[in-house]
Parts: structure tokens; C-alpha cells; sequence
């Protein structure tokens, strides 16, 4: 759609953006009187049209919306949602100009496949327990296939599910062994039930003890029992049938085909259907500290001190309304600072060759651009002016301002810059406006007289602050535009002008393989006659229109020289056609004519002037083709502005991929410059470890806190990235899935392909993600600034004023029931957050998890000593990131044969700081450990149980289960020749021992089942599979069948006893 045609379109769409908690990017959702507004779903340009796909967006927001209103009680709907569709597909009537909305920032997307999740959807969250995620990831086939809802549930539902990751920060409480690797478990011992229990939420759910094998592709039950525990690689197999007597709860845990589960948990006990459980070992209790879904919300900004309670809603009110909007041609004002101040150091001639590099090289075609300056007012020099040719280029490199000098209009040069996005009664949301500027406003109208106008007008302003005086009201600016913030200091070695420029080009639906990718950005000082070299590699990913950039600092002359090795040896000098200079510019470029071949590029830089020089020095590229996805490095920072007053401190994470696969193992550091002068700029790793400020680990987002702060002003970071001398592994495929479907298990055979993505049968074994070595490349980009408004009351740079990080990943790696040890393991926290090391960690071991929650003061346990340790040093923490063991002691009672202790710990610096407590874990000691069998031998007679057609679990009725649930409060054990047990039969059992355990896994069945026929139908069907298996591998002992009692109702109705 191009521009002349969108004049005719008066409605707009334009979303107030808020920073309503921490990130960059930001977001316009809101809850107001119940409703949600402001939700943006983006749909990828590489997602073919379909009009398929919008209808069932529709429908899965819809369904959602119903679903999400009972879930939270009345409280939340979805009320307004918009959806992008790309620029490539034919435009409609109906749909609408997408005001200031861009893929980059949508809440909701729907693209190619991530295979780290695919074909699932997931959340991508980069912050912990609380705060909100980045975005859900859908691909489109999972939306479109109608299959998908046969397995994972109404698509509302899986909408709420992720919802709860997105806007809430709340975690998955299934056992996952993809988003939770260190930390998953599918079973625990609960000293409540003195059982080993399935990990899930609310108690109630019902399923099998079941063990996979994928190479004859066959279940069987697994060894062990409740009381012992089970063999190893053995899965907790929930079933699609469950009782909603017993079980309303946990969306968390699955909001898919379980019929009964509408409500997030609650720590409410008399509640027992949604009630919490705080024991289990999932990701949501290990990053919340045990909380339930509810008592999260309830501190979420959405809920918090009651706001937006119950209110009835009817179902057609529930219906949100769903706009349609299309992406449109790129509009972007230049909006220079040429008040006096930009003259000193040289800043108005480093703004101006960096516009000139802008307008001659990023411009894409197709693009319009505008140029307005603001000293003492502000002045339109260029109208908007579509570009698509040298003219064109060569028409605005002429307007643009050639010198600076007055006040700072800063109020007036916005105005005048929506008069020109607003030109012909053309509609200004939407537009760009990058505004550079190394001052303070102090000519009216203020920008905050003019606020209001700027918002509701739906331009995105972007803010670039030129040095440390810049306006502190920058920041506030782009934040509530939907804008970025940069900040390129006077220091050497700052370089984020040539991205900010470059970033305005990325915002509508740009493919990425028409994004510029930058290799290097950076600054040097030169001396006179000093030369430089460096070099870049450049990957087989890129390689089309690359460009080397130096910009200069004195006027008229041409200050430097450069030359240029390709990886052949062969050399580039003045004398190559592409070597450009631009003396007014002061910009001189190499651009490589064709494909530049990929591998090492040096360069070398001469100041040949008689004065120093400051050398800007930018190389980047474009994709190789259409058909290589290129290594894209994204980054955010916590948020546009740090208040480190209330002690908070910044995060950087960046993101790594090609096209949507993450890369892991890549080396990324960021570097972080400084105010107050003297500092230099602090290098930080980023890590993608699961510990400290990262959430989830191996998936391609590399974070990092960042606590040494000199002082009021911005803080700029930079990131850089390389394949971690060749480690760094793109990934292709997880060979198991995170979430499960729930299917019955003779349906488990033969699941079918969504997208081309196999769903992976519940219970296939954990394994690394498998991906391919990533090439050799390097990037350099800015990571965006943050800035400090205030410091803390006697704040001087160098104080201690952060404790060690929280550990989150404590866990138990083995126990000797023998030996009477634990042995515990655990990332290392710093002494600040995650840098540096702590001073000494405090263990404390408690009865039970749930004994230490009611009362979680040291004192009241038992505070490790070095007598208690047998392995590892409490008093001698490692840097954080490293690996920290500890063995310790544990008494055992003489009587038992299973015995357990929770465990906690926190860390201590050296300035008397602590951390908060880490997760609780539940050690078991077991005199007796199932072992693990063997594999049923491939059933060569009988054919697997598995049909052609596998019956979905939405079903009233399943094979495997029938409206009874295993196990209740209520139910009573059954004999296994009596009928159906009812819920007032007799408590009596009793069972001769049959001769194999095949049977006994028929009568449990049967227990289960609650029906002898069906049960019949299943154990025969299972014993087809099970055939060969030899019926000495358990030894069988009478079974306790589910005695009554208050813990019976968890326990399962099977078990095999040694
Ligand atoms: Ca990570
Ligand atoms: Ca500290």
C-alpha cells in the first residue's frame, strides 16, 4: 500500500505505550474495568497469506477470552486486540492503518518455527517470576492444523496458558525438560504423603507411572512404586479424563484437553481442588519460591490491593473486538539538534556524515524520509520524499542543515516534525521521528506541554542522546511512543549513531533477509601519522551490499586513509572502484562490489592529517540471498530508564539467532559505558546458564546484571558476538518435546506431524538439543541505553550496594541412604548479583519443604556447619557462574527404609548482604533403589496398539480411563473380581499375588479404570505389547491396593512391592 492511498483513511490506530514494569521494549497492554486492550498479534512476512489463519486468531482469542474470564474469576478478558498482516499480502478494505504497531514489539507472533519448542508454541520470557514475557511464539500450522486442538486443547486454552507466562511472569508447572534442563524431575517424595508423587498441580490429577522406549516405540509400567519410588527415565503419564471433583486447577500445569482445569492455583486449603502444590518440583515453584499461580497475580500490578474485581460480564461482552491492520511503507523524519552545543566536540559534523551515510546507504527504496532541525525553532528543511533513486538520495543529502548554532526547540522541532509526517492530511501514526540531540530544551512549547499531542498524533518518536548533557526527558519520550533509546557518548569506542539511523528501517515487517546486519561498530583515536588494523569476520550468511564506513572529524580535508585485505590476501585501496570519499561529509566508504567472499577481513586506517582525529569506524552487510537465514543479534536492556536510587540494578540480554533458530554456546559480551569521567567502560559477559539474571537455559538469550555505576546519566551498552571459537551450535531440532500432548498411551504411537514438526510421544527421553556448528562470524551492535535519574542517599561509585544474587537452581544430584550423605548442587551467585564472588553460603536443612515454608527462619532448622560437610566449603563460594557441589551428612533412622530432608541455602558478601533464601529441594534417602529394566521386546507377533487413527483426548470418554479417577478421597480399593466399584462400596481388599506383574498391571488398570470391560480391553492390549517381558524382572509381594486414609487420594491405585 503506498502512501498517497492511506490519505484516504482517517481511523487510526494508535496505542499508548507504557512502561509499566521493567524492559525496553514496550508494551500496550492494559487492564482497565476487567478488560485487556491493546494486544497486538504480528504475523511474519514469511507466513504465507491466509485467510485461514486470521479466523482462527480470531477464534483462539475469542474462546480465549471466555476461558480467561473464568480463570481469573470474573476479574480479566481479552476486550481489544489488533493483528498485523504483512505488507506482502493483498490489501483489503477492511483493514486499517497500523498506527504506531510494528512486528518487533507485538505481544503475540506468528512465524516460522523456533525448532527449540516448534511445533509448540511458547513464551519467550526473559525476566524471572512476575515480570513480563517478551512474546508468545506461535507457528502458523499450529494455529491452522486441525489437529492440534485433538492434542494440546482448545486453542483459548493454550492462549490463557501462555498468557500467564507473557503478562504475568508465571512458569510452567509440569515437569519440563527443555525450558527447566538442571532442574527436571517427573517425580519427588512428599514426606506429607511419605510417597513418591508425580509432579503436577493441584494434587489430584490422576495418571501412570509409564517408561518409554523409543526404539521399539512401546510403554510399559514402570518399576517401582509409590513408596520406593520408580526406575529411571520413568514419566508421570497424565491422561486426558480427570474428576472435577478433585482437580479444577492448574493452568499452569495444563490448560489443555483436561476438561476439568479452568483456574490458575491458589494457596486457598479448603480449596482442595485448586489448591497449590508447593512441593512439587517444577519451574513455576522453583522461580517463584514456591508461590501459587494466585498469590503472584495478586501481587501483579493487575490485581494488586483488589483492583479490577468481579464483575459479570455477559458472554457477547466477552467477544473482543479484533481490528485487522496492514503494514505500510517506511515514514521517517530526521530531526537534528543544530543549537550551538552540537558544535563543540565536533558533534554536529559527526550527526551530519552519519545522516549522509543514512540517506546515501541504509535508506531502503521505497522509503520516505523527511529532515527537520531545531535551534532557536524548529525548521522543516525536507518534506517527506520518497526514495527511489540517487536523486532522490542526493535531493535530501543537499537539505540537510549545513551548520549549528542558538537554542534548544526541541518542543517546536517535534510539532514541526508530525506537521510533516501529517503533510496532505496524510495521518502521522506510524511515522518516525529519530531525534539527535545533545541538549537541554529550553525554548517553548516543553515537551511535556506537548505531550499529549505527541501521543495521541501515533508517532514513534526514537531519541538518540548525543554525549551525557543530553535532555534526561529522552528516555520518558521514546517510552511512551513505542520508541528506542540510544545514547552515543563522546568517548572513543562509543559508535550506536550509524544503528539508530539503521533501526528506523527495521521497524515495518522488513524481511530478514533485507535487514542490514552490523559487524563492527566503534570509534578510534587517531594521532597524527598513527595508523590502525583490525578485522571482521564476515560469515557465509552475509555478504550482499557490504560496506566499510569511516566518518572523520576535520573539515575539508581528507584526514584518513584506509586499505582493506580480503580473505585472499588480495588488498583494496583508493584505487578500487568502490572506494568512495566524501570530503563535505567527511564520510569515506568501501563498498564491495558483488558477493564479498566470507572470512577474515583486516583493515587498515591512517590518519595522515596533522591533528588528532576521532575515526568512526561501522562495517556491515547485507544476506547473502533470500534463501541463507542470516545471524541476527537482538538485545534489550531492563528498561529505558534504572532506578538505582531503590537500589535496582540494569540487565542486558541479547538474543541470538538464525532466522528463528537460537544459538547456544556463542560468545557474548557487552560492553557498558559509563557517566562521570574517569570510568572507563565495563566489559560483562552474557550467559545463557539458567542462573542469575538468566531464566532459561540454552535458549539462545544471553543476560547479565550490571551493578557498578558511577553516577546520574546514560548508560550505553554495546553488544558483541562471536562463535565462541567455533562452539557455538545453531539449534535444529529438540529431540523431545517440553510440553506434552495428552493422548492415551496406545494413541502415543502415532502422532502426527504438525508443520513438518513430529509431536514427540510423551516420555521420550530428555536429550541435548541437537543443532550445527555455527560458522565462524562476528557482530557488534548497540544494546540500546539506560539512563540513571538518581542515586542512592551517599552513593559513591565503588560502594557495595548490591548482595548476591538469588540462587534459583539448587538441586539434589545424588543420595546415599548407605552412606548417609546428600549431595546438593548449585550455580554460584556474586558477591553483587551475578559478578564477582560471594563470601560464604548458609545451608539450612528443614524436615520437610513444606516445614521450612511455614516457617522459614534459619534457627527454627537445623544451619549446616563444616562438621556436616563432607565434600565442598561453605565458607569459600566461587565466582558466580561456576558449578558449586556440596556433600553433606544426614542422620538415618535405624527403623525406616526411606527417609528425606529439604534443604535451602543463601548467600553472604563481604559487606554483611544476603541473598534471599534459593528454592527448597527435597532430598530422599532410599534403601532400596528400583532398578532400571530392560526395554519389552519388540512385539514382532502382535502389532503395536496404536491405530491408524488415534483418538483424540477430548473425548468423553477414553480408552484408558473412564469417568472414575484412579484414586479419590472417597474411592475405595476394589477386588479384582468385584464390579465397577461405586463410591459407597466397602473397603476391603483382597488379592492373591498373581504369578507375573502383567497382571498386576490389569488389576491396577482395572482400579483405575473403575471398569472391568474396558480395563479388560486395555490389559489385553497392554499385555500385546508387554509380551516377552520376563515375569521374574519384579519380584511381586502382596500390593497394598489404595488403603483409606487422608493420603490414599494421592497415591496411586497400583503398586509393585519389593
Ligand atoms: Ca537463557
Ligand atoms: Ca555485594
Amino acid at each position: 500500500m503506498k502512501l498517497q492511498g492511506a490519505c484516504l483513511i482517517v481511523a487510526t490506530l494508535v496505542l499508548v505505550y507504557s512502561n509499566v514494569d521493567a524492559l525496553l521494549r514496550p508494551s500496550s497492554i492494559r487492564l482497565e474495568n476487567n478488560s485487556y486492550t491493546g494486544i497486538v498479534v504480528a504475523i511474519h512476512s514469511n507466513v504465507n497469506e491466509s485467510v485461514e489463519l486470521i479466523d482462527r486468531i480470531k477464534y483462539m482469542f475469542y474462546e480465549g477470552s471466555k476461558y480467561l474470564y473464568e480463570a481469573t474469576r470474573k476479574r480479566a478478558y481479552f476486550d481489544k486486540v489488533t493483528i498485523i498482516v504483512p505488507k506482502t499480502w493483498t490489501h483489503k478494505s477492511e483493514y486499517k492503518l497500523p498506527g504506531n504497531l510494528t512486528f518487533d514489539y507485538a505481544d503475540v507472533i506468528v512465524a516460522p518455527p523456533n525448532p527449540r519448542w516448534a511445533p509448540l508454541q511458547y513464551t519467550k520470557q526473559y525476566q524471572g517470576c512476575g515480570q513480563r514475557g517478551v512474546h508468545i511464539h506461535f507457528m502458523d500450522e499450529f494455529l491452522t492444523d486441525p489437529e492440534v486442538e485433538l492434542y494440546y486443547g482448545p486453542l483459548g486454552r493454550v492462549l490463557v496458558h501462555e498468557w500467564g507466562h507473557l503478562r504475568w511472569g508465571l512458569f510452567d508447572e509440569y515437569p519440563d525438560a527443555v525450558g527447566d534442563p538442571d532442574n527436571y524431575q517427573e517425580f519427588y517424595f512428599s514426606p506429607l504423603t511419605q510417597q513418591f508423587e508425580g509432579v503436577r498441580c493441584s494434587y489430584d490429577h490422576n495418571a501412570f507411572p509409564l517408561k518409554f522406549f523409543p526404539e521399539s516405540q512401546m510403554y510399559r509400567p514402570c518399576n517401582g512404586g509409590p513408596d520406593i519410588g520408580y526406575e529411571e527415565g520413568c514419566v508421570y503419564y497424565v491422561v486426558a479424563n480427570q474428576d472435577k471433583d478433585l482437580v479444577s486447577s492448574s493452568i499452569m500445569f495444563s490448560s489443555y484437553p483436561l476438561g476439568p482445569i479452568k483456574y490458575f492455583c491458589d494457596n486457598d486449603s479448603s480449596d482442595s481442588p485448586n489448591l497449590h502444590n508447593r512441593e512439587a518440583p517444577n519451574k513455576h515453584n522453583r522461580l517463584c519460591t514456591s508461590r501459587s499461580n494466585w498469590e503472584v497475580l495478586r501481587d501483579h500490578e493487575d490485581f494488586r490491593n483488589n483492583i479490577n474485581p468481579p464483575r459479570e460480564i455477559s458472554e457477547d461482552d466477552l467477544m473482543p473486538e479484533i481490528t485487522i491492520v496492514q503494514h505500510q511503507d517506511i515514514r521517517v523524519v530526521l530531526l537534528l539538534d543544530t543549537s550551538g552545543s552540537m558544535t563543540s566536540k565536533n558533534r554536529f559534523n559527526k550527526m551530519i556524515s552519519s545522516s549522509a551515510n543514512y540517506i546515501s546507504s541504509i535508506v531502503t527504496e521505497g522509503s520516505y524520509i523527511g529532515i527537520v532541525e531545531f535551534n532557536y525553532v524548529g525548521i522543516i528543511r525536507k518534506n517527506l520524499t520518497l526514495v527511489t533513486s540517487d536523486d532522490d538520495r542526493q535531493a535530501l543529502l543537499e537539505s540537510l542543515p549545513p551548520d549549528a548554532g542558538g537554542s534548544t526547540a526541541i518542543g517546536d522541532g517535534l510539532l514541526k516534525s508530525i506537521e510533516v509526517l501529517s503533510e496532505g492530511g496524510m495521518d502521522p501514526a506510524g511515522g518516525i521521528i529519530l531525534l539527535i540531540t545533545d541538549g537541554k530544551e529550553n525554548v517553548r512549547p516543553n515537551v511535556a506541554d506537548i505531550m499529549d499531542t505527541i501521543i495521541s498524533s501515533g508517532v514513534i518518536v526514537d531519541t538518540l542522546a548525543f554525549s551525557q548533557n543530553a535532555d534526561g526527558l529522552l528516555p520518558g519520550l521514546s517510552q511512551a511512543t513505542g520508541g528506542k533509546t540510544y545514547f552515543y557518548s563522546d568517548e572513543v569506542g562509543s559508535n550506536t549513531l550509524y544503528e539508530a539511523f539503521a533501526a528506523t528501517m527495521e521497524r515495518g515487517d522488513v524481511l530478514d533477509s533485507e535487514r542490514r546486519v552490523q559487524l563492527m561498530g566503534t570509534s578510534w583515536s587517531l594521532k597524527s601519522d598513527e595508523e590502525r588494523t583490525s578485522s571482521i569476520f564476515l560469515d557465509s550468511t552475509l555478504g550482499r551490499n557490504t560496506e566499510f564506513v569511516f566518518s572523520w572529524e576535520t573539515e575539508n580535508v581528507l584526514a584518513i586513509d584506509v586499505n582493506i585485505t580480503r580473505p585472499n590476501g588480495s588488498m583494496i585501496d583508493w584505487s578500487y572502484e568502490g572506494y568512495g570519499v566524501d570530503i563535505s561529509f567527511r564520510i569515506l566508504t568501501v563498498s564491495i562490489k558483488g558477493q564479498a567472499e566470507a572470512g577474515s577481513w583486516k583493515f587498515k586506517v591512517w590518519n595522515n592529517g596533522t591533528q588528532s582525529q576521532d575515526v568512526v569506524v561501522t562495517i556491515y552487510s547485507y544476506p547473502a540471498s533470500n534463501d541463507v537465514e542470516p545471524i541476527i543479534v537482538t538485545s534489550e536492556l531492563s528498561g529505558s530508564t534504572t532506578a538505582f536510587e531503590q537500589n535496582e540494578p540494569l540487565v542486558a540480554y541479547a538474543e541470538i539467532r538464525q532466522g528463528f533458530r537460537p544459538m547456544i554456546y556463542a560468545n557474548v559480551w557487552a560492553t557498558i559505558e559509563r557517566p562521570q569521567a574517569g570510568y572507563e567502560p565495563i566489559k560483562l559477559q552474557l550467559l545463557d546458564n539458567g542462573a542469575g539474571a538468566d531464566v532459561t537455559k540454552n535458549d539462545g538469550v544471553y543476560s547479565r546484571y550490571f551493578t557498578e555505576m558511577t553516577g546520574v546519566g546514560y548508560y550505553g551498552v554495546t553488544i558483541d558476538v562471536d562463535n565462541n571459537e567455533g562452539n557455538a551450535i545453531v539449534i535444529d531440532s529438540n529431540p523431545f518435546s517440553k510440553s506434552r500432548p495428552i493422548v492415551d498411551p496406545d494413541d502415543a504411537f502415532n502422532l502426527p506431524d504438525i508443520g513438518g514438526v513430529k509431536i514427540p510421544s510423551p516420555g521420550e527421553p530428555p536429550a541435548e538439543p541437537t543443532g550445527t556448528p555455527a560458522p565462524a562470524f562476528s557482530r557488534g551492535t548497540s544494546g540500546g541505553s539506560s539512563r540513571v535519574d538518581a542515586t542512592p542517599p551517599g552513593f559513591s561509585p565503588g560502594a557495595d550496594l548490591f548482595p548476591p544474587g538469588d540462587i534459583l537452581d539448587l538441586r539434589v544430584t545424588n543420595t546415599s541412604f548407605l552412606d548417609k550423605t546428600v549431595s546438593l548442587a548449585w550455580t554460584a551467585s556474586g558477591d553483587d548479583l551475578d559478578s564477582g564472588a560471594a563470601s560464604w553460603y548458609e545451608v539450612i536443612r528443614a524436615e520437610s519443604v513444606l516445614a521450612w515454608q511455614s516457617d522459614p527462619d534459619p534457627e527454627s532448622h537445623l544451619i549446616l556447619n563444616s562438621s556436616h560437610v563432607l565434600q565442598g566449603n561453605l565458607s569459600a563460594p566461587q565466582v558466580f557462574g561456576s558449578r558449586e557441589d556440596l556433600q553433606v551428612m544426614v542422620p538415618v533412622p535405624e527403623e525406616v527404609n526411606v527417609t528425606s530432608y529439604a534443604f535451602v541455602l543463601r548467600a553472604f558478601d563481604d559487606a554483611g548482604r544476603w541473598s534471599e533464601f534459593s528454592n527448597v529441594v527435597q532430598a530422599v534417602l532410599r534403601e532400596y533403589v528400583p532398578e532400571s529394566l530392560p526395554a519389552p521386546a519388540p512385539a514382532t507377533t502382535n502389532a503395536p496398539p496404536a491405530t491408524s487413527n488415534p483418538q483424540p483426548a477430548t473425548g468423553d470418554a477414553s480408552p484408558v480411563m473412564t469417568d472414575a479417577p484412579p484414586t479419590t478421597r472417597d474411592a475405595p480399593p476394589v477386588t479384582t473380581d468385584a464390579p465397577p466399584p461405586t463410591t459407597d462400596a466397602p473397603i476391603v481388599v483382597t488379592v492373591t499375588p498373581p504369578s507375573t506383574w502383567l497382571q498386576w498391571w490389569h488389576i491396577a488398570l482395572m482400579v483405575v479404570g473403575g471398569s472391568v470391560g474396558l480395563s479388560l480391553l486395555i490389559g489385553l492390549i497392554l499385555c500385546a505389547v508387554l509380551k516377552g517381558i520376563p515375569s521374574k524382572a519384579t519380584p511381586v509381594s502382596p500390593i497394598i491396593v489404595a488403603e483409606a486414609g487422608e493420603h490414599t487420594n494421592r497415591a496411586y491405585a497400583h503398586e509393585w512391592l519389593e
